[in-house]
């Protein structure tokens, strides 16, 4: 058994050495990244409600999953009968920094949209701020009780790999490192939802982020 053991990895060590050759001879030039990242593309659901699609790439488990793409300081500040930006996407356990810059007198009212629980509801005088902590990912409403026209929305991701796709569905990820991810497309609309293995490969990788059938 030993023998036929050694025999057949000896066999795999051979086809492995055949196969990696070539590419070592061409990848000699010490100017090219070891890994370069690839761009991620494709077609999401269109946004539902106002509030575009999200796409997320989950890197699988052992991989790197410390890339600095947020925001280290997210704020929304009310102005103008605005929330400003009126969407924010974050890292999950980020907090955000609720400012009020003009002298009317405003409020933050923070729904989970997951489970309908309203988790901050705090009145925003002028120059007064709030902030909340997202230990839990998914999508935010954010309203002031004040003025009803003032909404925005905020997500919470699991992954540095996460983008808004524009209100058509359509998306774009950069600097993404080659290898296996969970896609997982997240809509106000759930039925629109999707989660899917996919391969990035360096340079251009098209994704199908529309619905599982
Ligand atoms: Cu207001």
């Amino acid at each position: 058994m030993t023998s036929r053991f050694n025999t057949v990895l000896s066999a795999v060590l051979v086809l492995g050495c055949t196969g990696t050759s070539p590419e070592t001879e061409g990848a000699t030039d010490d100017t090219l990244p070891a890994s370069a990242a690839g761009v991620v593309f494709g077609q999401a659901p269109a946004a539902a409600g106002g509030i575009p699609s999200v796409v997320m790439l989950s890197p699988a488990s052992g991989e790197d999953n410390s890339a600095p793409v947020f925001d280290p300081n997210p704020m929304i500040d009310q102005f103008g009968l605005v929330f400003s930006p009126s969407i924010l996407l974050i890292g999950m356990g980020q907090s955000v920094t609720f400012t009020n810059s003009e002298s009317l007198a405003h409020n933050v009212n923070l729904r989970q949209i997951a489970t309908d629980a309203m988790v901050l509801n705090v009145d925003t005088d002028p120059t007064e701020s709030a902030q909340y902590t997202f230990d839990e990912s998914g999508g935010y409403d954010v309203r002031c009780d004040v003025h009803p026209g003032m909404t925005a929305f905020v997500f919470a991701s699991p992954t540095p790999y996460t983008v808004f796709a524009n209100l058509d569905g359509e998306f774009t990820l950069s600097d993404v490192p080659p290898g296996s991810y969970t896609l997982t497309v997240w809509s106000t609309d759930e039925a629109l939802n999707s989660e899917r293995t996919v391969e990035v490969g360096e340079g251009r990788t098209e994704l199908d982020a529309g619905p599982v059938s």
